[in-house]
């Protein structure tokens, strides 16, 4: 925790803009007074941000493609404890520091859950004062920019540096690391001893950008590295000695630099859909061997013994992208330090943790033998080698040679890089509790049975920092109100809300806060598409990636079902309701994007259509991202989790619905089952088939969409909509969006799930007229909510995996 008063953050202001742009105050822009703060605060908490503690304690290093941090202006200064006197202290000097907050850029390096997931954990390592860091990729574009253009989604680049330099970041070129691709791998003797020698390498160097992690009031400051990729410098320390030799040709140095700065330049646009391209495996192992390097070099400088590595370094892999950490560690062990295979190999698996985010088959890596054995040569000759030794552990153990097929790592020409984690960590995790189970029994189950000990459930979590505390703070201060300030550093706290479940004084309190987040939302949705939304309707809101398992279709078809109910019925007793839509589409998900458009062409039929006017709107708001979620979350009086049951490993937008006191509408998959452990089904809505039913399905070939579609009129109704010409403004997208549906049998059993979301829809609106009970419902949330706070997961993920123990297990060992 710093403190500074507000007379001396103002001189400190004033002599920062003097040394940073030599000029007066009242003639810098919005965008220098906030590179003024941003510096300043960088300069508070300089000391305690220091380079190392690998010589007291074991440090975390968290690899992940990924990092979607959203703003941190206003979350750097909740943690810090300085937002009262810097927010009087700027006052005076004539500036409002929430047109500075909202003015911040907002870095999109994610795609979804999995980079958002990484950045609350990167928070919450720091709060609850675990040395933890990150490593990541600093992509020039992010996530692209989404635009609505006559209802269809339109891709614009993110160009997020537009200043050249982001507010938070530290640049260390002496800091930067040598990656090599491609070339030539042989070994040569030296001195009678075997040395491995890669020549003809192309170098990358990777440029270290640093990001301060504050933990919460705690003195923390923690480290997201982020590497760029360039064409080394003329001061680059390292020797490029055997790199490749370029004929100086102005051609030719043209393409080295684009080769390099390729690397870094754009996040891959896909949320759970990855098709292997070279571009990614280049990315994937550019920041991993730059990390690993790194950790590597800290290690050597604080003169550590590297033969106990494990017992100060945790290496753990979000998901398989950052895979080739194994055999990168494996490089430097064997090539560097010149270990034994066997003891290189017994640090690494006692080193390295792995988490699994799905179980959907298109998600799980596999990179082509010739792809990687041309681009890394010397690693695939390592990860060769690990799958040799693997195969003959599993030939030794198993007669079952489909088993041993299946556990691979090689197979069929590609490297199956879930194959490799497993085979290679000391720890493999889901990230829910239903997820973890059906990894065991299902996907993953030849590995279960083979090493169950590996196994372990590691339910996701969310930064209540900034999910409760600075997107509501109106909520947050009537919790401190009532329970005092304790939860803010132990969300169990939150349980003692329960105290308050019949006192309606507080329940009002409630409903009021409720109703004025959804008045800003009006605001931000009347401003934006000029529509005009009912503050007093039923919110309810489907924010998350475009996805056809996460269904955002069933809630459209749903919405289509009540309209011609209203058509129909005028004078149909209903509540009136306000769908809200978020999700971006990977730009080559062609379903996805039909969906969108379709959704956006019923929004137009519904909000022109005079006879529902008063009764249902519904709207798609653009661009979906952190900074919107802020907005949207807190707002929301019911959050939509309905996914086809098994798909979604855990979810994290239901627990951060959750933390703000909206109502869950639900199937029972990924994290929804946690949260029903815990309220009940009477805090909730459920609907749908349950896991094992839709497992039986899939063994069976699924159900017939198409006997459902003729038996239920009501259903043939709202699919044929699709293609008759009663959605306006609908071509092809309505044609694809009804094959999914009809033609190609309704994979994830939209239709099946129809009828009875209908009915759980249909008691959530009778429920929301009962004012104190839906209220009293939304406090239950709230009060059982503290579970889902990232700090305790990251607790978890500390005592359970990274310092469980630190000695050798030989057990992890079965090469
Ligand atoms: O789809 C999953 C979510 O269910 C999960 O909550 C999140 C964080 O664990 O990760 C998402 N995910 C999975 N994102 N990408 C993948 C596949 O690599």
């Amino acid at each position: 925790m710093i403190t500074i008063s507000k007379r001396k953050f103002k001189q400190y202001f004033e002599s920062k803009m003097y040394s940073l742009y030599a000029q007066p105050i009242n003639e810098a822009s919005n965008e220098q007074h906030l590179n003024v703060l941003a510096s300043v605060l960088k300069d508070l908490i300089a000391k305690k941000w220091v380079d190392t503690k690998i010589d007291t304690e074991k440090e975390v290093y968290y690899f992940s493609i990924e990092f979607l941090l959203g703003r941190q202006l206003k979350s750097n200064l909740l943690n810090l404890g300085v937002e009262n006197s810097i927010r009087e202290g700027l006052k005076e000097l004539g500036i409002n520091l929430d047109d500075l907050i909202q003015s911040e850029v907002d870095p999109a390096l994610g795609n979804g859950g999995l980079g958002r997931l990484a950045a609350c954990f990167l928070d919450s390592m720091a709060s609850v004062g675990m040395s933890g860091h990150g490593y990541g990729i600093r992509y020039k574009y992010g996530l692209f920019k989404q635009k609505f253009v006559n209802g269809c989604q339109v891709e614009v680049p993110d160009n997020w540096l537009t200043q050249g330099n982001y507010l938070w970041e530290v640049v260390r070129p002496n800091k930067a690391i040598l990656v090599k691709f491609e070339g030539d791998v042989y070994l040569e003797e030296h001195d009678g001893n075997l040395k491995v020698i890669h020549k003809n390498y192309i170098p990358v160097m990777a440029m270290p950008y640093d990001i301060p992690i504050i933990g919460y009031r705690n003195n923390s400051v923690n480290t997201l590295r982020l590497w760029k990729s360039e064409i080394p410098r003329r001061d680059f320390g390292q020797t490029t000695a055997n790199a490749k030799n370029y004929s100086g040709s102005y051609e030719e140095a043209l393409n080295y630099k684009y080769y390099t700065e390729e690397i870094s330049q754009v996040l891959y646009p896909n949320d759970s859909n990855y098709a292997g391209r070279l571009l990614r495996l280049k990315q994937e192992y550019f920041f991993v061997s730059a990390g690993i390097q790194d950790i590597y070099r800290k290690y050597k400088k604080h003169k550590l013994n590297i033969h106990e590595l494990h017992k100060k370094v945790a290496i753990h892999i979000n998901d398989t992208h950052p895979a080739l950490c194994v055999p990168e560690l494996m490089r430097i062990l064997l090539d560097i330090e010149g270990l034994s295979w066997d003891e290189a190999w017994n640090i690494t698996i006692n080193t390295i943790s792995y988490t699994n985010h799905t179980i959907m088959a298109e998600a799980m890596e596999k990179w082509p033998v010739e792809m990687m054995k041309k681009l890394l040569p010397r690693i695939y000759m390592i990860v060769e080698e690990i799958n040799k030794r693997y195969l003959s552990y599993l030939n030794s153990k198993y007669s079952d040679q489909n088993k041993i097929r299946r556990m691979s790592i090689i197979n069929n020409g590609n490297i199956n890089m879930a194959n490799l984690c497993i085979a290679s960590s000391y720890s493999v995790n889901g990230v829910a509790k239903l997820h973890t189970t059906l990894l065991e029994k299902e996907v993953l189950k030849d590995f279960y049975d083979d090493t169950p000990y590996k196994f372990n459930n590691k339910t996701n979590g969310i930064a209540h920092r900034r999910w409760l505390m600075s997107a509501n703070p109106e909520l947050s201060g009537l919790i401190t109100n009532l329970i005092g300030e304790e939860w803010k550093t132990d969300t169990f706290k939150l349980k003692e809300l329960e105290n308050y479940k019949n006192d309606n004084h507080v329940l009002d309190r409630l409903d009021e806060i409720k109703y004025n987040n959804k008045v800003l939302l009006s605001n931000y949705i009347m401003d934006k598409y000029d529509i005009d939304v009912d503050p007093n309707s039923i919110f309810d809101v489907q924010v998350k990636r475009l996805h056809a398992y996460k269904r955002q279709l069933l809630n459209l078809i749903n919405i289509m079902t009540l309209y011609h109910k209203i058509l129909d019925n005028p004078d149909m007793d209903i509540e009136p309701r306000t769908f809200i839509f978020g999700a971006k589409a990977a730009p080559g998900y062609y379903l996805a994007k039909c969906i969108i458009k379709v959704i956006n062409s019923v929004a137009d039929l519904i909000n022109n259509d005079p006879r529902v006017r008063g009764k249902l709107k519904v709207v798609f708001i653009e661009n979906y991202g952190v900074s919107l979620a802020e907005l949207i979350i807190p707002a929301a009086n019911v959050s939509e989790q309905i996914s086809t049951t098994t798909k979604e490993a855990s979810g994290t937008s239901n627990m951060k619905f959750m933390m703000n006191g909206a109502i869950t509408m639900a199937t029972l998959d990924g994290a929804n089952v946690e949260i029903h452990e815990l309220i009940g089904k009477e805090n909730m809505f459920l609907f749908g088939l349950t896991a094992e039913e839709v497992l039986n399905y899939n063994k069976n070939g699924g159900y017939s969409s198409i006997d459902l579609y003729h038996t239920d009129l009501g259903l043939k109704q709202v699919v044929d909509d699709l293609i008759n010409g009663f959605i306006p403004n609908l071509g092809k997208e309505g044609r694809e969006v009804y094959d999914s549906l009809i033609t190609y049998n309704d994979e994830y059993f939209v239709l099946r799930d129809a009828k009875d979301y209908e009915r759980a829809q249909r008691e959530l609106s009778e429920l929301y007229k009962k004012k104190y009970d839906w209220n009293r419902m939304s406090l239950i949330n709230i009060a059982n909510s503290g579970v889902f706070s990232s700090d305790r997961t990251i607790k978890e993920y500390g005592r359970d995996i990274w310092f469980r123990g630190c000695e050798i297990n030989e057990e992890f060992n079965k090469l």
